[in-house]
């Protein structure tokens, strides 16, 4: 018989840390299988049941994880995020569209084995949108899950596809089989803003400014930022990201009309941040020298999202403001954390 068991793929990220430590918080029996190609640190291996480094286009990998496991749920975190996927198209597309693929294929052949369907939560982004340029960008507000959907960067392309095939693999899998399975994949995604976490310091994104600015400015290093002052994305804190992921998660289906939501918290200018971390930290030192070519990307997500769909059906509203993030989690959390 096969061993129950919830499966994180790029479990040693930003959002892996964060949701391996509370999903173990709440339930220290749970048996987590977690997989990444970089070796896990110390304290989350001891709250998983089995840690595979590897890669997630294994399929060997994959067999043997279905073979031995039933998976309930699945957080399909593992990425290439935007920067990085635009220096190497390919492999993003590889990691992002074919890995996903893989796990989605996984998710289908358990639900077939097992007569129930698998949750497969998906970390989508507000990278799948693309606005023209910036006044079209402030104009346009916040934006619906279904407006301004011409994502111009690999990584944005690759998520929106990934949404689709989420779509496909919910509703419409093998739809002229002449017997339809009796489960399926429940696939839930979420287009998370820029996130921010005190615990872990992001890496191949391009809303890493912010994030950046404030772990520097807490180690007394000196930041050159790539946007400029006037550059405004929608952000929220890691504490916020990991429990929208375990409320949708937990959300009955029937609740759901869609497989994709946006959530938002708040959306700031890279001033903001800056005036924020000045307060904190007034020996910082941030030099604003914008990369025209990085900053493209950032005018082209939007600067906030509507959430009004995810806190209609399933109750989704942020406990931190941009105020509370810093005052009551990021500054208190990153102080501490250097002062070591
Ligand atoms: P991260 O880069 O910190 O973590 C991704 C993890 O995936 C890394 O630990 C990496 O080693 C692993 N990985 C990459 N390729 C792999 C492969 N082939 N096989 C196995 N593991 C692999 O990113 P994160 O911030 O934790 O993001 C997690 C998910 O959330 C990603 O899908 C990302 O696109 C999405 N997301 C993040 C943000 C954000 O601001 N952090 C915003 C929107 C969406
Ligand atoms: C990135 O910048 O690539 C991510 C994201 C917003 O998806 N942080």
């Amino acid at each position: 018989m096969s061993t129950k068991a919830v499966l994180i793929t790029g479990a040693n990220g930003e959002i892996g840390h964060g949701l391996v430590t509370r999903l173990t918080e709440k339930d220290p029996s749970l048996r987590i299988v977690a997989i990444d190609v970089h070796p896990l640190s110390q304290t989350l291996r001891e709250r998983c049941h089995e840690v595979i480094v590897g890669d997630i286009m294994d399929s060997s990998l994959l067999d043997r994880l279905a073979a031995f496991y039933d998976f309930g749920t699945i957080y399909h975190l593992a990425a290439i995020l935007s920067t990085k996927a635009e220096r190497e198209p390919v492999l993003g597309h590889r990691v992002n569209v074919d890995g996903t693929l893989g796990l989605l294929e996984l998710a289908a052949r358990q639900a077939r084995a097992t007569g129930e369907n698998v949750k497969f939560l998906f970390p989508s982004s507000i990278a799948a949108y693309g606005l023209p340029d910036v006044p079209t960008k402030m104009k346009a507000g916040k934006v619906k899950e279904t407006e301004w959907l011409d994502a111009r960067t690999m990584y944005g392309i690759n998520k929106k596809y990934c949404e689709d095939l989420g779509r496909y693999y919910n509703w419409y899998y093998r739809q002229i089989d002449p017997q339809p399975t009796a489960a399926h994949v429940d696939f839930r995604a979420l287009r998370f803003p820029g996130l921010i976490s005190a615990v872990t310091l992001p890496t191949g994104g391009t809303s890493d400014y912010g994030p950046e600015m404030m772990h520097y400015a807490a180690q007394g290093k000196e930041y050159r930022c790539f946007v400029p002052e006037s550059a405004t994305l929608p952000f929220m804190v890691m504490p916020d990201a990991i429990n929208a992921l375990l409320t949708l998660e937990a959300t009955p289906a029937k609740n759901l009309t869609q497989v994709v939501y946006n959530i938002g918290a708040f959306s700031v200018s890279a001033k903001d941040f800056y005036d924020v971390i000045l307060k904190a930290f007034p020996g910082a030192t941030v030099e604003f020298r914008p990369d025209a070519l990085r900053q493209k990307i950032v005018d082209s997500w939007p600067a906030d999202v509507d959430d009004s769909l995810a806190r209609r059906e399933w109750g989704w509203r942020p406990e931190y403001d941009f105020r509370r993030s810093f005052e009551e989690y990021l500054i208190p959390a990153v102080k501490q954390r250097y002062a070591k």
